[in-house]
């Protein structure tokens, strides 16, 4: 992150320093400590493949934390056969749909990865994983053989069917990320910190997991299209190019604009499930571990709107920016005001020239009025604005007052 980001972005360089104070070794490692043997290895692998989100999962209450860790890996070792462009069809489909079978298989492990597979060597210690998984408790060990059997079978049905209909559109992400809402909702109340009625609400878990996949496909469609993929359903694409090349073709940029909004203004009708999922969750690391990944997401995708960069290369939200959404995602109320900050700045990006204004409009105006009416103080008024205008006011005052003793004192 560039100097000047810090010093435009003062408030995430504060959050920047609280983060880095709380996060500085060696607490993590008191973690660590804490496991040993598989269990340690385990946490590696997790922090190779997610540093930021290995930090949320190792803050979770003892009694969910190794079961979470140990089915975020499960999923990551499905994902990277899945995202595999090397493995032949049959082949992966096979793996794909048997992946279930294969966490109670003791000592299997899996070597045929790609070169460019950046989670391959989670797969090579795979048997390690599955020691930890088969020493898990029979009711979490249920839960995810059941989530990894419907995901590996629905991953395995769209290896060779397109995204065609907004229906498969949301089929696949249901398959790549409400699946695992399931899972955690049932995780959650198996474990006993959350209320059962949390393992039954499956539709607003489902919302939770399309909220994330849907802001990634939306955020990655120039990386997917030049490794020869597209998520985005051809039923929105194909009203604003001949083929997904096309889509992200400067020769056609007006029109891409046009189906990246359209997809960003999908992405935000979950809003209202996310906030009412957020709402059940009691446990403080339980909701600190939802809720960081979903307003990264309303970040992200605030961000991707209107943003010809997004069909250029990929585009991330900034570090500080990351690290004072997570020092924030602490309580409902706060994660209500960060979604409300956001969707005022999606208001400012929303120009009335914008063929999808009308639609967004109307989903701003929604989303604001809701958050007003639940939180506690009604819509919060964003006064870093004025904290800036302080700030600058009395830079100049002591720089003139400076100035002016320094004068008076050399006469
Ligand atoms: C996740 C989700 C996740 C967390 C908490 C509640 C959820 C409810 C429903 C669905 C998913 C939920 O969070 C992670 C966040 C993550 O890994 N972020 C990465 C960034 C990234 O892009 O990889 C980071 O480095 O910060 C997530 O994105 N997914 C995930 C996977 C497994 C589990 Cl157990 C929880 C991936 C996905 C595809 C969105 C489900």
């Amino acid at each position: 992150m560039a100097f000047i980001d810090w010093v435009l972005h003062p408030t995430e360089l504060w959050a920047a320093f609280w983060f880095f104070m709380r996060h500085a070794p060696p607490d993590e490692k008191t973690v660590k400590l804490q496991v040993s043997g598989d269990m340690k290895r385990c946490y590696d692998f997790l922090e190779m493949t997610s540093r930021s989100f290995a930090a949320v999962i190792q803050e979770l209450n003892p009694k969910l934390r190794d079961g979470i860790c140990l089915f975020y890996l499960v999923l990551r070792g499905l994902d990277t056969i899945e995202d595999d462009m090397t493995i032949p069809g049959a082949r992966k489909r096979h793996l794909l749909e048997t992946f279930h079978e294969i966490i109670y298989q003791k000592g299997w492990t899996f070597k045929e990865s790609g070169p460019d597979e950046k989670d391959a060597l989670l797969l090579v210690e795979f048997d390690i994983v599955i020691n930890e998984f088969l020493r898990l408790p029979t009711e979490f060990q249920d839960v995810i053989a059941d989530i990894t059997r419907r995901m590996g079978a629905g991953m395995a049905k769209y290896t060779r069917a397109r995204v065609e209909s907004l229906e498969d559109y949301n089929e696949y992400c249901h398959y790549a990320a409400g699946l695992v809402g399931h899972g955690l909702s049932r995780l959650f109340a198996v474990s006993g910190l959350e209320d059962k009625s949390v393992g039954e609400q499956l539709e607003l878990a489902n919302s939770m997991g399309l909220f994330l996949q849907k802001t990634n496909i939306t955020r990655d469609i120039n990386e997917d299209v030049l490794d020869g993929r597209c998520f985005w359903p051809k039923a929105v694409w194909s009203k604003y190019a001949d083929s997904e090349e096309h889509l992200i073709d400067r020769e056609n940029r007006d029109k891409g604009m046009e189906a990246l909004n359209e997809m960003c203004t999908n992405v935000l009708q979950h809003i209202p499930d996310v906030l009412e999922y957020l709402n059940q969750i009691q446990e403080p690391s339980v909701f600190r571990f939802c809720a960081i990944p979903q307003v990264m997401a309303i970040a992200t995708i605030v961000l991707c709107y209107d943003n010809s960069r997004v069909l250029d290369g990929n585009v991330k939200i900034r570090k500080g920016e990351a690290l004072k959404l997570i020092s924030q995602a602490t309580t409902l109320d706060n994660v209500k005001r960060t979604f409300y900050r956001y969707i005022e700045q999606l208001e400012r990006k929303n120009q009335p020239d914008n063929p999808m204004h009308n639609q967004v409009a109307k989903i701003i105006d929604r989303t604001k009025k809701d958050i007003a009416r639940t939180l506690k103080g009604g819509a919060p008024v964003d006064f870093t604005k004025e904290y800036l205008v302080l700030i600058l006011f009395f830079f100049t005052i002591t720089t003139f007052f400076y100035s002016y003793l320094t004068e008076k004192s050399s006469f």
